[in-house]
């Protein structure tokens, strides 16, 4: 067989970090459901203690389905590493805590999820690392903002839920100079649409829970980054805060990441055709979607994404009511919060997973009240269509 390395990306999903010839032969990976391994004698225990001697110890430290696992995001983000967690926010936090100490500043896109707000300002409070929200539009705004205790720059790109993009390379090679560390939150993109490390990146974060994962049924995090970084971050944070992830739900995202690019493909195919809908709408105002041609920011994407992904937000021409009562009427896709399912989800970001943010800030970040975020499923475009288009319907234009 070629270099793993050498493999294209659908085939990647599908074989690579596993050898069947190690396992027993079987075919899927086994899940090693056991939380510690025996040791053939005392001598050689404390070896492995002491890592002169490599083996399992124990499941907090490492854990063979869960190494599949990690091995395989390393391989899909072209890392060298890759490492799991019990959750996104556990990697996000993991991320965060191994780049900054006490009295450290962090540099942050413009909007990031509500829970990575929530922590930042709880490092703000309890270690007082202090955050700066930012455009990081131009180089001029990105060093602007860059203070002397800068450590981290802190990136989602497309921002959930406003879909504006960040420009990875220009945020890099500006951090690099500094030597501040980057780190990029590649959930809503995925390693099929966007290689950050690529762009020179120092850590890639994600929630598996979305499109790793891809059929809602796992809470669970990944990250990616040099053989260095993450084996540091394996062997303090992750050990000793513990936000480890099950063999079994490892398992579940072995599972999920296998028709990770053909999901990505259909998932874009649909937001393509429901963004293009959404915006001939009369009572649409705005459609937020990266895969858009009249995107405000579609040669970037074009620069850094293969395409658009699966999420869009769109504004009405109404009132926060009419969202609401536009909401209510949905009978085929289900009000609920996360993304990238098989299934179509619609949520309300300043009411949900954007609400623990103040409401001038969030404002300010572009959540308005009458915003709406759509993770686009797998279903037929049409069904998704006549849903939206008879909820939209009930609203007189
Ligand atoms: N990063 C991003 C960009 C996210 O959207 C989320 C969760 C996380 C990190 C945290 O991941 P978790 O711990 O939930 O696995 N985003 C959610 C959302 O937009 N709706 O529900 C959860």
């Amino acid at each position: 067989m070629k270099n793993e390395k050498d493999l294209q990306f659908e085939t990647k999903v599908v074989h690579s970090s596993y050898n069947s010839n190690k396992h027993g032969e079987c075919l899927t990976p086994p899940i090693y459901q056991t939380s510690t391994f025996t040791f053939p004698s005392m001598e050689q225990g404390a070896k492995r203690f002491s890592q002169e001697q490599g083996g399992y110890v124990y499941s907090r430290l490492e854990n063979p389905t869960v190494a599949i696992l990690e091995d395989r995001i390393a391989q899909l983000e072209e890392a060298e590493a890759g490492l799991a967690f019990s959750s996104g926010m556990a990697a996000v936090s993991a991320a965060l805590m191994e780049v900054t100490k006490t009295n450290d500043h962090i540099l942050c896109s413009k909007g990031v999820y509500g829970c990575t707000f929530g922590l930042l300002q709880w490092l703000k409070d309890k270690h007082n690392i202090q955050s700066t929200f930012a455009d990081l539009g131009s180089e001029e705004e990105i060093k602007r903002n860059i203070q002397t205790n800068t450590t981290c720059v802190y990136i989602e790109t497309p921002i959930n839920p406003t879909m504006q993009v960040i420009d990875i390379p220009l945020v890099t090679s500006i951090a690099k100079e500094k030597g501040i560390k980057v780190i990029v939150d590649n959930t809503f993109s995925t390693p099929y649409l966007q290689k950050p490390l690529k762009l020179g990146c120092d850590l890639v974060v994600h929630s598996a829970t979305k499109y790793i994962g891809g059929h809602g049924d796992v809470i669970a995090g990944v990250m990616a980054g040099n053989a260095d970084m993450i084996d540091n971050i394996k062997k303090t944070v992750r050990k000793d805060f513990g936000g480890v992830l099950s063999p079994f739900d490892a398992w579940l995202l072995i599972r999920g990441v296998k028709t990770l690019a053909v999901r990505m493909d259909r998932h874009c195919e649909n937001a393509e055709k429901i963004a293009a809908q959404l915006k001939k709408h009369p009572n649409v105002k705005a459609v937020y979607y990266p895969g858009d041609k009249e995107h405000a920011q579609s040669s970037l994407v074009k620069k850094q994404m293969r395409r658009g992904g699966g999420v869009l937000s769109f504004e009405l021409n109404g009132s926060y009511e009419d969202a609401v009562h536009v909401v209510n009427q949905l009978q085929l896709i289900p009000i609920a919060v996360s993304l990238g399912d098989a299934e179509t989800l619609i949520q309300h970001p300043a009411s949900m997973t954007h609400a623990v943010i103040p409401p001038e800030q969030r404002v300010k970040m572009g959540i308005t009240n009458e915003l709406l975020r759509l993770s686009v499923g797998l279903e037929a475009w049409e069904d998704i269509w006549q849903d939206l288009e008879q909820a939209l319907n009930t609203l007189s234009s």
